[in-house]
């Protein structure tokens, strides 16, 4: 019989203390646990075997801290992986970071030999419950089996919390096997978070309806899966124009003709066209980890923060007023309030056209160029495809001109930055979504940073296309390299064949020679199904051309 099945609530059996882990897990919904175990999580590992929950093996800790850290952000809901002790647990790390600056929801559990007695002296110990302390939001070590139920339920309960990120919890291997009795699970519940207070939204609806020329900027936690909808009525119901940070990017379904663009970089860009006439902003759901998507000086707009917690004050960012609470019930009372009386609602929108031109420029060009591959992958992902992003220069053209619909249908990281999630947070959106279609977006630098993860991913039967774009280098350090003035130096690799690389993993692989070619090679890699690796090789030198040449000239308001 399942674990959770065999452990109810109220029943009081005498039981291990990895089942007991298990059925607190199951408790709280959990369906899968990625990682790699080692010795010291046997006992749990055969517990998860007895349950209902899947045990998803990945090649590398890393990538299975990816994986749940985008089970997290997509689903709203804690990931969960698992490690060993000391090497395995160390290779979370990044994941963790991943995750804390990211707000992913996250629960990551390693094993540790047992604290009772110690039989193999310090062999592998490594302190990791301090090592996690700085990367999670609470790291403990669990030192008695029935303090499991508990303290399984405070993991999962301050992981969720706003602002929700990782939790770390240490099951050495004798409390794992140890036996207890009589411990109920903790049932968990609903909470609702408070709303804005009436007085703060007085205040902000008067300053939204006296602004001259208002704008509105949706940012990294407006893409939470609970707060995406009650956003859109928001924009729809004061028709003020909106930009978005990288990490809000999709939040407005409906709402495009209202959409002024997103904010890749921290100024100068068109986007800022409107943000420098602006003489309010209202940002939705900021969080000052994503690179600023304006600077706020001392004669710029007011700005008013309507977020799920208070603005951290930064050089950059020093909002006027804020609105706090739940992000779409909060915005619901402001829109009761302003909704048909903004008079200059619309002052900025008739900057959008030449805005969106401008960005859009030469993205049918016959080159390989960043603005022609944005353009033709999105020609071929439906409104609901999931493009999921690893780190390296091309990130700033997607956040810039690959245009979203709908809520985390655009997954970057604009938070850690990391190379190397590309490809396990696009396993992640395939394996919760195998209706739609998923590519990966990677580097040569980043792809190889997990690749080894091609081998999950055709185990497991998903369907997703990565797509690598080869520039046999690190390009983004390269080219900063070049903006500053320092001599090409470096930064240039040698890769391996992808395509017989996608075969050796039983995966079909592309090279793409002929710009004309993307699209129908992408076509028939979605139709084709399984894992397809895509090459193309990329022309970089528009980031010079457009990013420094051509926006250089473009100066900003005063
Ligand atoms: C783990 C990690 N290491 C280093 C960096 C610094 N970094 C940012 S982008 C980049 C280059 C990325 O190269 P590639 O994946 O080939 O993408 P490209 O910029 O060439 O398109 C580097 C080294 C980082 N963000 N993350
Ligand atoms: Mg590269």
């Amino acid at each position: 019989m399942q674990i959770a099945a065999r452990f109810t609530y109220s029943e009081m059996t005498v039981i291990k203390g990895s089942d007991l882990f298990v059925a607190a897990l199951a408790n709280e919904g959990v369906e899968r646990i990625f990682g790699i175990p080692g010795e010291e999580n046997l006992d749990l590992v055969e517990s998860i075997r007895q349950s209902s929950i899947q045990l998803v093996l990945t090649r590398h800790e890393q990538a299975a801290a990816f994986m749940a850290a985008t089970y997290g952000r997509l689903t709203g809901k804690p990931g969960v992986c698992i490690t060993t002790l000391g090497p395995g647990a160390l290779n979370l790390t990044t994941g963790a970071a991943y995750a804390l600056l990211g707000a992913m929801p996250m629960i990551m559990i390693t094993g540790q030999k047992g604290i009772l007695s110690s039989r193999q002296a310090r062999f592998q110990i490594v302190d990791i419950v301090a090592a996690m302390k700085p990367l999670t939001k609470v790291s403990r070590q669990i030192v008695s089996a029935t303090m499991i139920p508990t303290l399984v339920r405070e993991a999962f309960r301050v992981a969720l919390e706003e602002r929700p990120g990782p939790v770390h919890l240490e099951l050495p291997e004798d409390i794992a096997a140890e036996k207890s009795e009589s411990v109920p699970l903790v049932r968990p519940h609903t909470a609702e978070l408070p709303l804005a207070g009436s007085a703060s939204l007085d205040r902000a609806a008067q300053m939204i309806v006296d602004a001259k020329r208002p704008l509105l900027m949706l940012g990294a936690a407006a893409s939470r899966p609970r707060s995406t909808s009650d956003l859109a009525q928001f924009v729809l119901r004061t028709r003020i124009p909106y930009f978005t940070t990288q990490m809000g990017k999709g939040t407005v379904p409906g709402g495009t003709e209202l959409y002024m663009g997103t904010a890749a970089l921290s100024e100068r860009d068109y986007v800022h066209e409107a943000i420098e006439r602006a003489d309010l902003i209202v940002t939705i759901g900021h969080d000052t980890v994503e690179k600023p998507p304006f600077i706020m000086g001392a004669n710029g707009p007011q700005v008013i923060h309507v977020g799920y917690q208070p603005a951290n004050v930064e050089q950059v960012y020093f909002p006027h007023t804020e609105v706090i609470g739940d992000l779409g019930p909060s915005l619901k009372l402001l829109a009761d309030r302003i909704e048909g009386r903004i008079p200059n609602a619309q002052a900025l929108l008739p900057l959008r056209e030449g805005i969106l031109k401008r960005i859009a420029a030469r993205n049918t060009e016959d080159r390989f160029t960043p603005q022609r591959i944005v353009h033709d992958i999105r020609e071929i992902m439906p409104p609901d495809g999931i493009l999921a992003l690893d780190n390296g220069m091309y990130k700033i053209w997607f956040a810039r001109n690959y245009r979203t619909r709908i809520a985390n249908t655009l997954l970057l990281d604009n938070a850690l930055a990391t190379m190397g999630a590309g490809l396990p947070s696009a396993m992640m959106a395939a394996m919760l979504y195998p209706n739609r279609r998923v590519m990966a977006v990677c580097g040569d630098g980043g792809f190889m940073m997990n690749s080894q993860e091609l081998e999950t991913a055709v185990r497991l039967k998903l369907n997703l296309v990565v797509l690598i774009l080869v520039d046999g280098a690190y390009g983004m350090i390269r080219w900063k390299q070049a903006v500053d003035k320092f001599p090409d130096f470096g930064m240039t690799f040698a890769n391996p064949d992808f395509v017989k690389y996608a075969e050796a993993y039983s995966a079909r692989g592309t090279r793409v020679d002929d710009v004309a070619q993307l699209k129908p090679v992408l076509e028939r890699a979605f139709a084709d199904g399984g894992v397809h690796l895509v090459t193309v090789p990329i022309d970089y030198s528009e980031n010079e051309r457009v990013l420094v040449e051509e926006l250089r000239q473009r100066l900003p308001v005063i």
